[in-house]
């Protein structure tokens, strides 16, 4: 297996989702030590790692994509693909003939607001848009350090195991991307889980309706809980679960879905989950580094030495720059 270490830094700035503040990931960077050279953002001694969701929702997302593409094209980062990012190049590439997909992510009108701002920015800027659909084909599902991991949302060792064997590497290609669009396809639930996480059912066909009117059938799911029991035990969302479910036993099926990370693996850093208040390790091997930036959040970063039990202390965080508002309605 192949390694995401690099031969020339000493160290790693992991860095949550960034959606479109470009400001606040310049601040953060200069937090951290970085500076541009060159106009590309560098540290003598680390890297930084992002966690994916680069795009979509802030007001910068022409230049986020900018700074960080530059970064890793100059070796001075790496991204992994975030569910923003694959959802925009399944909106922008054309299905494959015979697949009766116009897109492989249909322009439907929830789809078409979920990628307005990144639309919006773009326009005028066609090629460049196209340019960095390019680019994100080429961004890994997943990064395996020696001594910690990185996914944007869901470590499931099953799929990357399955992965890894299919394709002896962590990035997709067209055929995957296709194939991805074929609901209960590998590629579908590979993306699915690693990108969005594990999403349970609510029980009897019950919905619930988030804060900013979002319907939902499912609940997304903690999935590194060693015994769970209830639903309360796994949710891990915005929105609490209605009250008369929280107590409510977790189905077979439903156990069956969730990965398991065990505190015995190597760190894991993860986004995607809008977590709120001050930045906190979940599992002394598990953090989480999304703290919702585009909601007037913080934009975090974790600093990893190579630790084996990652420490409070070396979370990095500045508070969203206010000239960076929320511009979306619609989570994940
Ligand atoms: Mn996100």
């Amino acid at each position: 297996m192949e390694y995401a270490d690099s031969v020339c830094h000493q160290g790693y700035d992991l860095i949550g989702d960034v959606h479109g503040c470009n400001n606040t990931l310049c601040r953060l960077l200069a937090e951290l030590g970085y500076r541009q050279v060159d106009g590309i953002w560098r540290h003598p001694d680390r890297q930084a790692v992002f966690v994916g969701d680069i795009v979509d929702r802030g007001p910068r997302i022409r230049e986020a994509l900018r700074t960080v593409r530059d970064m890793v094209e100059a070796g001075a980062a790496q991204l992994v693909m975030g569910n923003h990012e694959y959802n925009l190049l399944a909106f922008l590439t054309p299905g494959a003939e015979g697949s009766g997909l116009e897109y492989l992510r249909s322009h439907t009108e929830r789809n078409c607001r979920l990628v307005r701002e990144t639309l919006e920015q773009f326009a005028g800027h066609a090629d460049e848009l196209a340019d960095h659909a390019r680019w994100l084909m080429s961004l890994p599902l997943f990064l395996e350090f020696r001594r910690f991991r990185v996914v944007h949302a869901c470590w499931d060792p099953r799929l990357i195991g399955e992965f890894r064997r299919r394709y002896q590497r962590n990035t997709i290609d067209s055929e995957f991307l296709q194939e991805s669009a074929v609901y209960g396809s590998f590629a579908n639930r590979t993306v699915d889980h690693l990108l969005r996480g594990i999403d349970l059912p609510l029980p009897d066909g019950m919905t619930m309706t988030s804060k900013d009117g979002l319907v939902r059938r499912f609940f997304r799911a903690a999935f590194w809980q060693q015994y769970p029991d209830t639903l309360n035990d796994v949710v891990f969302q915005p929105d609490p679960l209605p009250p008369e479910l929280a107590g409510r036993k977790l189905s077979p099926d439903d156990l069956e879905r969730i990965p398991y990370y065990d505190p015995d693996q190597p760190p894991l850093f993860f986004g995607h989950y809008w977590r709120s208040g001050t930045p906190a390790l979940i599992r002394p091997n598990i953090a989480c580094l999304d703290y919702s930036a585009v909601k007037y959040g913080k934009l975090v970063a974790y600093r990893m030495s190579n630790e084996r039990w990652l420490k409070h202390s070396h979370f990095v965080w500045v508070d969203v720059d206010p000239d960076e508002p929320f511009t979306a309605s619609a989570a994940f």
